[in-house]
């Protein structure tokens, strides 16, 4: 991959443990992802730099890198300080995957803010949050849900990992060290072939563009994964695919309206099994589900199969509508259809409170931004300029 195609995706973990899953992608893929960790938290920070991430202490002044202990005003509050520091990190940034565990004063407080900033900028953003362990207590987990909401609203995508159906497939017998380590090890192994396949799209012709949209426009996802090793492990892998409780086991699959699937393998992959994966996926879909699939070798993976599958239930085909000629455009649309709350998941963010100016083009404050198109319309701009209407003054 070119160094200015690497530069362009960033990999940010916010907070404790969105740093930890952060570095661990980080290991996983190898030194050639671009990643940036930031905490209030300067030990974590200088924990987290020793594995080569470059990392940000955040809200230094006011909390003199002690953490905020939970609190996620403070957390809110030390972004704000150190917005310009982190903005002068994303030179030639595109895309940035923002990870982060919600439950804490950092993760929680901070992210909202970052992702906010980071649109503001331009900046596609693909989150990927933890929400709390069960044991964890009643607390950290309704700090959690309160975050969420406003974490979508400026997120391009957003990836929801609850830690508890995460590791339901895990068994009873686990030890707490054990479900942290897996838990990471999962989420790792699911962003990095993420990462991979919107980077480096391996053999199979995969449209990297058709991707991007996806990933971008999709609105919110469910993940999952599911491996198998032996004979008829390409089955094998669909049927814990299916099973796996992330994917609130197959539901989530039957639901979908696209499907991203990533295949991670070695080199004694063969094509009559990718065939039979995708044979078994599209039976365990609905039809006309939208399913982009693409492969990732990588020798530690001989001998079996790894599915990462991205599930996304409201993806509408229109978001990768390609534009019509202008004597192909349909009728209009009734309102209520053209501006449902999300369209194709597409966030329209609110940029600093900027008043709005449609000019002549119809584009105003999403001037350079792709457009949102649904039957050869841009939605972005008002339906009353699409539609020449009038208003009264
Ligand atoms: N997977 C994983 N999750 C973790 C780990 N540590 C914490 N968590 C989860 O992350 C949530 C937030 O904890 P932290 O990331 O440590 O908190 P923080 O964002 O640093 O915020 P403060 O420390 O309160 O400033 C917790 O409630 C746990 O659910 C970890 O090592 N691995
Ligand atoms: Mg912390």
């Amino acid at each position: 991959m070119k160094n200015e195609d690497q530069a362009a995706m960033l990999l940010l973990g916010v907070g404790g443990g969105g740093c930890r899953l952060a570095a661990s992608v980080r290991a996983v893929y190898g030194a050639g992802l671009h990643a940036v960790g930031v905490d209030t938290d300067a030990l974590a920070n200088r924990n987290a730099a020793a594995g080569g991430m470059t990392c940000l202490l955040l809200g230094g002044s006011r909390l003199s890198g002690h953490g905020t202990g939970g609190d996620a005003i403070q957390g809110r509050l030390a972004a704000q300080d150190d917005m310009q520091n982190l903005q002068a990190q994303m030179n030639g940034v595109r895309t940035a995957v923002v990870m982060a565990c919600l439950g804490g004063g950092t993760g929680g407080g901070s992210t909202p803010e970052i992702v906010k900033a980071l649109g503001e900028m331009g900046i596609a953003t693909v989150c990927f949050v933890t929400m709390p362990f069960g044991f964890e207590g009643q607390a950290r987990r309704k700090e959690a849900e309160r975050v969420l909401p406003m974490i979508e609203e400026s997120a391009d995508s957003l990836v929801v990992v609850p830690l508890d159906d995460l590791l339901k497939d895990a068994g009873e017998d686990l030890m707490l060290e054990n479900a942290v380590n897996i838990a990471e090890g999962i989420i790792a192994a699911g962003i990095t072939l993420l990462w991979r396949l919107l980077s480096k799209p391996g053999f199979i012709s995969l449209d990297a563009e058709k991707l991007h949209t996806m990933v971008m426009r999709g609105g919110n996802a469910l993940f999952g994964c599911g491996s198998a090793a032996g004979d008829d492990r390409a089955i094998k892998s669909v049927a814990a695919l299916r099973g796996c409780s992330l994917l609130r086991s197959g539901e989530a699959l039957k639901r979908a309206n696209a499907l991203m699937l990533g295949i991670l393998a070695g080199s004694d992959l063969r094509l009559a099994e990718v065939g039979e994966v995708m044979c078994e996926v599209n039976k365990s879909c609905k039809p006309g589900c939208h399913v982009e699939m693409g492969t990732v070798f990588d020798p530690a993976y001989e001998g079996r199969i790894e599915l990462v599958a991205l599930a996304f239930e409201s993806w509408t085909a229109a978001v990768m509508a390609v534009p019509k000629s202008e004597t192909e455009v349909a009728a209009e649309p009734p309102v209520a259809d053209v501006i449902p709350a999300r369209v194709g998941g597409r966030k329209v963010r609110s940029k600093g409170g900027s008043k709005l100016s449609f000019g002549a083009t119809g584009r105003g404050k999403f001037k350079g931004v792709e457009p949102t198109l649904y039957n050869n319309q841009d939605l972005d701009v008002p339906t009353f300029i699409r539609r020449g209407i009038r208003l009264e003054r």
